[in-house]
Formats: C-alpha cells, sequence, structure tokens
C-alpha cells in the first residue's frame, strides 16, 4: 500500500468506526516509516472532524461517534509511546482534567501526549471532573499548570466555576489555569479568567511553556516567589 492509501484508508476506517482496521493500518503506516504525526494530522483528527459534520446534517449519532471515537482511542494508545517519549526531564506538573457534565476525551487525551512528550508530568483527573476534584488534585499535587477541557457549549461555563472554586480556596495565585477544547476561544478564556488559551495540542504545549516563563519573569521583576 503507498503511504497514500493509507492515509485515505485510515480515515475511511476511523470514520467507519472500524476499530480493528484502524490500528492494523495505524502500525502498517508506522512499519511502513510514516511519522505519528502525520498518521494523526492527514487522517485521524480529519476523520473525526467528518463524524462531527455528519452529526451535525444528522447522517450520523451518537453510537456512530461513540465507536469511530473508540476507533481512533486505540490509535492513540498505538502512536503514544512515539508523540511522547522524549526521556525529557520534567519541566513541570501539569494536572489536566475535562470539565463535569462532559465526557470527551480524545482532545484532552493528545494535549496530554503532546505535554509529555514536552517534559511535563501530566496527572490526568480524566472526565466529568468536578471543580472540588481540581481543587484536592492542586492540593495533593502542587502543580505549575491546571489544565481543563470543554467540548460543548453547554459544559464551558464550568470554566468559571472550576476558577472561582480554585480562587475559594485561596489557591488561584500558585497555579497557572490553561483552558481549551473545540467550542472555547481565546474571549472566551479572557471571559472566565483563564491565564492561557490554545486551540490545539501543539500550541497548547508552547502555551503552556510560554506561561511558565512569563510567570518566572513576573517573579523575578517583583521578587515573589513562584
Ligand atoms: Co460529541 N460532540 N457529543 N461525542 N463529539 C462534538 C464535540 C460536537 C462538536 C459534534 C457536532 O455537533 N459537530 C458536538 C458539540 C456541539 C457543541 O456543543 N458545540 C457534540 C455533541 C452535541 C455531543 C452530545 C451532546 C451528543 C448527544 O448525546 N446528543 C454528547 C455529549 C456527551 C457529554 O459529554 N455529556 C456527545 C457524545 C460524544 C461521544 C461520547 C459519542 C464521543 C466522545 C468519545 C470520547 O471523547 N471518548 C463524541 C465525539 C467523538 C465527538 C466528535 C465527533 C469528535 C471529538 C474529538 O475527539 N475530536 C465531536 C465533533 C468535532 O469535534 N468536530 C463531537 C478530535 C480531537 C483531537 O479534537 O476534541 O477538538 P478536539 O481536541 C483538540 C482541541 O480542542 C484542543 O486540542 C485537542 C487536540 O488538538 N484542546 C485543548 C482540547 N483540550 C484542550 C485543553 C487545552 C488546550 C487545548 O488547555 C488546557
Amino acid at each position: 500500500m503507498s503511504h497514500e492509501d493509507i492515509i485515505k484508508s485510515l480515515f475511511e476506517e476511523t470514520i467507519a468506526g472500524n476499530g480493528p482496521a484502524v490500528l492494523d493500518l495505524t502500525r502498517q503506516g508506522l512499519a511502513e516509516g510514516m511519522s505519528a504525526s502525520d498518521l494523526l494530522f492527514e487522517a485521524l483528527i480529519p476523520a473525526l472532524e467528518e463524524v462531527g459534520a455528519r452529526f451535525e446534517r444528522g447522517d450520523y449519532f451518537v453510537p456512530e461517534m461513540l465507536i469511530a471515537g473508540k476507533a481512533m482511542s486505540g490509535a492513540l494508545e498505538v502512536l503514544r509511546p512515539l508523540l511522547a517519549d522524549t526521556g525529557a526531564e520534567s519541566i513541570g506538573t501539569f494536572v489536566m482534567g475535562t470539565v463535569k457534565g462532559d465526557v470527551h476525551d480524545i482532545g484532552k487525551n493528545l494535549v496530554n501526549i503532546m505535554l509529555e512528550g514536552a517534559g511535563f508530568t501530566v496527572i490526568d483527573l480524566g472526565v466529568q471532573v468536578a471543580p472540588e476534584k481540581f481543587v484536592n488534585a492542586i492540593k495533593e499535587h502542587q502543580p505549575t499548570i491546571v489544565g481543563m477541557s470543554a467540548f460543548l457549549t453547554t459544559t464551558m461555563p464550568m470554566f468559571k466555576q472550576n476558577i472561582h472554586e480554585i480562587t475559594k480556596a485561596g489557591l488561584r495565585e500558585q497555579v497557572i489555569i490553561m483552558v481549551g477544547g473545540a467550542p472555547v476561544t481565546q474571549e472566551y478564556a479572557d471571559v472566565v479568567g483563564a491565564d492561557g488559551y490554545a486551540a490545539d495540542a501543539s500550541t497548547a504545549v508552547r502555551r503552556a511553556k510560554e506561561l511558565i516563563e512569563k510567570r518566572k519573569a513576573d517573579a523575578a521583576a517583583t521578587g515573589a516567589a513562584l
């Protein structure tokens, strides 16, 4: 199979939610020298975008979205070591979770993989993470950054509630807060009082590093402890 055929088949089998074929094609692509990011950005992610478009048009329903998502998650596990394995020293702890009421986790997991690849220690709180769970995780893990994902317009307001609870617990000053997810924008991030936003996983990594550098520079300028 040519590389082009692998991309095309991987795209189609992901849309069809054919988990075993998606796994085979992912492994075959890698065995034939294709990069993990080509498989991800040229086939797997576009396939889920197409699934979303079909859902919006009423051609697909929740079960189809679910099996396509599962097929993608299987491929992501195969790609994970290649995307995340840098052996780099930890540059900070990143607590991450999908907000309460939301079960989408593929995008969050991809951000986690990229963060691990960049040298972050990631504590993944999973999905449907309630505000008190974020608060407890900050107390327990003392992260540099707390990341929150929301994939539904109806769950985005949880960012504000989470930030409110973190502030109420007296922890807001000690963490950088980043938000993201398909419907989220920079404007929305500003409104809820987050420190940073990113539209995709690689931008999330870059933004996380920038925010840490900014915090260090601010601390150096004011003489405050980090
Ligand atoms: Co749902 N779903 N879904 N879904 N689903 C969407 C999100 C939707 C856009 C589909 C559509 O209508 N086109 C739509 C939301 C509409 C809206 O509110 N704006 C939708 C809906 C409506 C629903 C239900 C309500 C359907 C229903 O029940 N009637 C329901 C809600 C369930 C709930 O959460 N309570 C539901 C359920 C599901 C499944 C469970 C079936 C499944 C999820 C499986 C899983 O995640 N384990 C599912 C899926 C698969 C999708 C689509 C098709 C794919 C999502 C995905 O994984 N994308 C999605 C359509 C779409 O996105 N176009 C859709 C690929 C992923 C790599 O991209 O998630 O955007 P993304 O993540 C990116 C960025 O957002 C960013 O980086 C990631 C990687 O580049 N990012 C961050 C993410 N987190 C970040 C954090 C950061 C920074 C960047 O800093 C902290």
